[in-house]
């Protein structure tokens, strides 16, 4: 689906997100992608929080929240219960943060991918529990300071390393996984399209930047999606029918430390911090070459 063909229609506004969300605008696309009969489900997060304020509702579609455990449970049953009620061309896709995912939701979300419904699974991330304050999820990415993993003259942030949430969910043999950004719109768009004529369960983690948790300025968030594309620090990739693929292939890498620099939350790390990013993220790149087209 191309950019200028999406529906004009606006089935999440009017929320109370910050300027510039990244979540929001994740919510957003995908919503114009699936259509009016979508039915959402939302844990406890931000995006939850900023759309149903009552007696306001920021959605121009069905939506309701789950328990925060069990967005995967939630979102099997109403795909059940739609599929029993008759109701055709209905989307069911959930949109959980990546503490609700990577965490606490887990597995609800693996529950989910085994019955293998037809649901559409999307992990906004913002790599910390946002709306509560900005605590360390296991999302959160090394050297990273949250209120939970502060920055000192011994500890610098975060000791975690990210968890793979795309290698997690590709190991259950689900029908479709991908990763996707904000900082690369049309091809998050794509995704969502892919994922709404899969049969099965499908699941799309896009990268979708918090200004507000990172310290960078509002106007910021696609720049800063942008430069973790661009500096490899996140990867654009998809699991269909047992295959892993790379969609975009990074020639040279832009600096690692000209992306952290930019957010208040590395501020603290040291050259010594940053080179250790730097080979995780080699790492993480030789991993993908292992087992993609990737040359
Ligand atoms: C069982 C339960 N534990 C804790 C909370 C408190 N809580 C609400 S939102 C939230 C943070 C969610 O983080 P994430 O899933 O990353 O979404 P974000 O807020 O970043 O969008 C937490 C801890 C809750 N609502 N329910
Ligand atoms: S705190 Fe971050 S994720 Fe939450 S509404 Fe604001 S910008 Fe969006
Ligand atoms: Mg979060």
């Amino acid at each position: 689906m191309k950019n200028n063909l999406l529906d004009k229609n606006e089935y999440f506004y009017g929320h109370k997100a910050c300027a510039g969300c990244g979540g929001s605008l994740a919510v957003r696309l995908a919503l114009k992608v699936l259509g009016k009969n979508s039915i959402a489900v939302l844990p406890a997060g931000c995006m939850s929080a900023v759309g149903f304020v009552y007696p306001q509702l920021a959605f121009g579609v069905n939506a309701l929240i789950s328990p925060f455990a069990s967005t995967g449970a939630v979102l099997s049953g109403v795909y059940v219960g739609a599929k029993s009620l008759g109701l055709k061309d209905v989307h069911v896709v959930g949109f959980a943060g990546d503490g609700g995912t990577a965490d606490i939701g887990l597995q609800a979300l693996s529950g989910a991918i085994d019955r293998g419904d037809k649901i559409i699974y999307i992990c906004y991330d913002n790599e910390a529990y946002m709306n509560t304050g900005v605590q360390q999820s296991s999302l959160t990415p090394y050297g990273a300071r949250t209120t939970t993993t502060p920055a000192g003259d011994r500890i610098h942030g975060s000791t975690n390393v990210k968890k793979d949430m795309f290698d997690i969910v590709a190991a259950h043999k689900i029908q479709y996984a991908a990763t996707a950004s904000v900082g690369n719109i049309p091809d998050y768009i794509k995704k969502v399209e892919k994922a709404s004529k899969v049969e099965g369960t499908s699941y799309i983690h896009v990268a979708a930047p918090c200004p507000t948790g990172w310290g960078v300025d509002s106007s910021g968030t696609i720049e800063i999606a942008k430069d973790a594309l661009d500096c490899g620090l996140w990867y654009l990739a998809e699991y269909e029918n047992n295959e892993y693929k790379i969609n975009k292939q990074v020639k040279e890498f832009s600096s690692v430390k000209d992306y952290l620099k930019k957010q208040s939350r590395f501020k603290h790390l040291t050259n010594e911090d940053i080179k250790l990013i730097e080979e995780q993220r080699d790492k993480k790149w030789q991993d993908l070459k292992n087992k993609t087209n990737l040359k």
